[in-house]
C-alpha cells in the first residue's frame, strides 16, 4: 500500500458513537475520523479539531459500535453431528457420546478425511454469517485434526480464510481437545508430543497466536494443562482454557495463576474462580450457545464474576457439537436472557472484553485514537437493541480498517 492510501483521512459524521471504552462512553452527535487502517479521532462533533479529510460520509444519526469480535470459536470443521443430536434428544449425553468413540473424535474422522480445499468451503460460510452481524475479528481453534499435519491443515484454513475476506484471524492450537486414538491409554505422552515437537513447529511456522486446553474429565487434567503451558510459555505464545464446563478440576486457578488471557465456559466455576481470575487480569469467556445446546442448568457464576471485577466476554463457541451456530448477536441475546448479563455487559463482552481474551486489547474493541478502525454502522435507536433482539440482524454497514466492505 503507498504511503497515500495509508494517510488518507476519512471523515464519518452525525453520528451516535458507543465508544466501548472502559467508561462505556457514548457520543450523542459524534464523529470518527478515520486516517487509513486507523482511528485518528473519536468524540463529539461540536469538538473535532480542524482537519481536512478526503471524504466525508453522514451516518444519518445511526448508532456506531466497534466491530464485533468473536473471541471463541471452532469454526474450522468439516460435516457436522446432526446424528449425536438426534441421539441426545433421546436422552444420551454429550459425555456418553464422547466416551463411546463419538464428539469431537467424530469430528476428528471428518476432518481427517477432508482436503484443505473441503475444509475452507465447509468453512467459508459460517464466518460469512459473522461478518455479515458486524463481526469484524475471529478466533479460530484448531482441535478436530489430532495430528501434527491435520492439526497444521486447520490452522492454514484459518489463516487463508482471512485472506479470503475483510476480518482479522487470531488461530488457536486446541491439540489438547481429545484423546486421539492412536495414543488411546496415553494421554500423558501425547501432551509431551504436543509441547515438545507439535508446539515448536507450529510457532515456528507463524501459525500460532495462542495455546488451549479442553480441561475436563473427557479431556485433559490440570497437572496436563500446566505442562502444556509450560511449553507455550517457553515459546513466548499466549494461554487460554477450555474450564469448568462439564465440571471442576481447577482449570481456572491454574489459567488465573498462569496469566492466561482467558478460562471459557465456566459454568462450574464459583466465587474463588472469579476473584482469582480478576486478580490475574484473566478474561471470563460465557459461551451461552453451548449451555443453551447441550441443555444445561448449571449456570456459569455471573454474579460472582460481576462482583469480583472479572472482565466477562461472550463468544459463539461455534462448533458441530455443543454449539451448531454462527451468530454472535443470538450469543448476546443469550447471554443476557439466560445469564442475566445486561445489554451494557453483552457489548462490553462482544467488544473491549473480547479484545483483551485475544491480547488485542491496545488495538481494537473500543473506538479511540489509535486503535484499528473496525467499527458498525446499526440501524438500532439504542445500543441496548444489541442483546435484545434474537434473530434479528440490524446491521446496516461494517467498516473495516478505515474502508467500507459491507
Ligand atoms: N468445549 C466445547 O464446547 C467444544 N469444545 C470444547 O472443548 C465442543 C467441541 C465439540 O463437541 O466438537
Ligand atoms: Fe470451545
Amino acid at each position: 500500500m503507498s504511503a497515500a492510501v495509508e494517510t488518507r483521512e476519512i471523515l464519518w459524521r452525525n453520528a451516535r458513537i458507543a465508544a466501548c471504552d472502559e467508561a462505556m462512553t457514548r457520543f450523542a452527535r459524534g464523529a470518527l475520523l478515520t486516517r487509513g487502517p486507523l482511528l485518528a479521532w473519536v468524540g463529539e462533533e461540536q469538538e473535532l479539531p480542524p482537519c481536512a479529510p478526503a471524504q466525508t460520509h453522514d451516518l444519518g444519526g445511526a448508532w456506531v459500535t466497534p466491530g464485533l469480535i468473536d473471541c471463541h470459536t471452532h469454526l474450522v470443521f468439516a460435516g457436522s453431528r446432526a446424528t449425536e443430536y438426534a441421539e441426545r434428544l433421546r436422552g444420551r449425553s454429550y459425555e456418553e457420546i464422547a466416551r463411546s468413540g463419538g464428539g469431537i473424535l467424530s469430528s476428528m474422522r471428518a476432518l481427517r478425511a477432508a482436503s484443505e480445499q473441503q475444509l475452507f468451503d465447509a468453512s467459508l460460510p459460517r464466518l460469512e454469517a459473522l461478518l455479515a452481524e458486524g463481526v469484524t475479528t475471529v478466533e479460530i481453534k484448531s482441535g478436530y485434526g489430532l495430528t501434527l499435519e491435520d492439526e497444521a491443515k486447520m490452522l492454514r484454513v484459518a489463516r487463508s480464510l482471512a485472506h479470503a475476506l475483510p476480518v482479522t484471524i487470531s488461530t488457536t492450537l486446541l491439540a489438547a481437545h481429545a484423546l486421539p486414538p492412536e495414543y488411546a491409554g496415553r494421554a500423558d505422552a501425547y501432551i509431551d508430543d504436543i509441547s515438545q515437537e507439535w508446539l515448536p513447529r507450529l510457532a515456528a511456522e507463524g501459525l500460532l497466536d495462542a495455546v488451549d486446553v479442553f480441561c475436563e474429565s473427557v479431556g485433559f487434567n490440570v497437572a496436563q494443562a500446566g505442562r502444556l503451558f509450560d511449553a507455550a510459555a517457553r515459546l513466548g505464545v499466549p494461554v487460554k482454557m477450555h474450564a469448568e464446563q462439564l465440571s471442576n478440576l481447577g482449570g481456572s486457578l491454574l489459567a488465573a495463576q498462569r496469566g492466561a488471557l482467558s478460562s471459557d465456559h465456566l459454568e462450574f466455576a464459583d466465587a474463588a474462580e472469579a476473584q482469582a481470575l480478576a486478580a490475574a487480569g484473566t478474561v471470563a469467556v460465557l459461551l451461552p450457545v453451548a449451555f443453551f445446546c447441550l441443555a444445561q442448568t448449571r449456570k456459569p457464576p455471573v454474579a460472582a464474576l460481576r462482583q469480583a471485577g472479572t472482565a466477562m466476554a461472550i463468544a459463539t463457541d461455534c462448533n458441530p457439537g455443543s454449539a451448531p451456530g454462527s451468530s454472535l448477536l443470538l450469543a448476546m441475546s443469550m447471554a443476557t436472557r439466560l445469564f442475566r448479563l445486561t445489554c451494557e455487559e453483552a457489548l462490553a463482552g462482544v467488544t473491549r472484553h473480547a479484545a483483551r481474551a485475544l491480547g488485542m486489547q491496545t488495538q481494537r474493541g473500543r473506538l479511540a485514537p489509535g486503535m484499528e478502525a473496525d467499527f458498525v454502522v446499526w440501524g438500532i435507536g439504542e445500543p441496548e437493541e444489541l442483546g435484545y433482539w434474537s434473530g434479528f440482524n440490524p446491521r446496516r454497514a461494517v467498516i473495516k480498517a478505515g474502508r467500507r466492505v459491507s
